[in-house]
């Protein structure tokens, strides 16, 4: 019998106490272990699962509230989104507060567009009352919105739908890009244009020249450090 096996790598993120790691025990069972991320006092967890003819590791990043580099969490988010590229970032959001939760995965959306938005929570949502349109909201984002309730288990099968898709490229996004006042516009133009020249195609320069235009030095120095690695292998 011809087992097709690929291995593909899913990233969770989201603001603290969204549900990660419920839906990242829900999906791995037994099969993860957690140790720290290198030269970081911050906890990693990775797992595996299967669906149909697919295997995955997947990555419970830590909680945040944003992806800059205000801490070690930030930090190590961030950097495996930017740098490890999984195939499909969830971003896990509490459908009760929403619009908290939108600041994080706008950020992730400008990262990254293998992204799949987890509407969690749900059960406690239509508890209080909150109804969200997963439709609309998925339009808007330009990525799938699946709706969840990762503690009851419900919505797995069709996440994991979305994710088969997802990592065979049956799935088109489009994701949505916040646009700046036309100055801020026109640095990032200019700035993309040598990011660009001096990165590739394989980091996103739009937000890379985003977080140059902040001042953050944190990026610069692991941008650098991801590059002379580079340069020294192809030596
Ligand atoms: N009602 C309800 N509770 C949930 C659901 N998913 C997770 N929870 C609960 O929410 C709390 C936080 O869940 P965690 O999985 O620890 O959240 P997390 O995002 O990993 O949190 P951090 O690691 O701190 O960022 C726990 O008490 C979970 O049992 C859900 O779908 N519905
Ligand atoms: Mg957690």
């Amino acid at each position: 019998m011809c087992v097709n096996t690929h291995n593909f790598r899913i990233a969770l993120a989201g603001n603290p106490n969204t549900g990660k790691s419920t839906l990242f025990n829900a999906l791995t069972g037994m099969n993860q272990h957690t140790g720290n991320w290198p030269g970081k006092t911050v906890e990693q967890a990775s797992g595996y699962f299967s669906y149909e003819r697919d295997t995955y590791e997947i990555i419970d990043l830590p909680g945040t509230y944003s992806l800059y580099s205000n801490s070690a969490d930030e930090e190590v988010a961030r950097d495996y989104i930017i740098f490890e590229k999984p195939d499909v970032t969830l971003v896990v959001v509490d459908a009760t507060s929403l619009e908290r939760n939108m600041n994080l995965a706008l950020q992730v959306l400008e990262m990254t567009s293998s992204v799949i938005v987890c509407l969690n929570l749900i059960d406690e949502a239509t508890k209080k009352g909150i109804k969200v349109d997963s439709g609309l909201l998925a339009k808007k984002l330009g990525v799938p919105v699946i709706k969840m309730s990762a503690r009851n288990k419900v919505g797995l099968d069709q996440l994991l739908k979305k994710i088969q898709a997802m990592v065979h490229g049956n799935v088109s996004v489009h994701p949505y890009r916040v646009t700046y006042p036309p100055l801020i516009e026109k640095q990032i133009a200019e700035l993309e244009a040598d990011i660009k020249a001096t990165v590739g195609n394989s980091y996103p320069s739009r937000w890379i020249a985003l977080r140059l235009l902040d001042g953050d030095e944190a990026l610069l120095h692991s941008l650098k450090e991801r590059l002379a690695k580079k340069e020294s292998v192809m030596v």
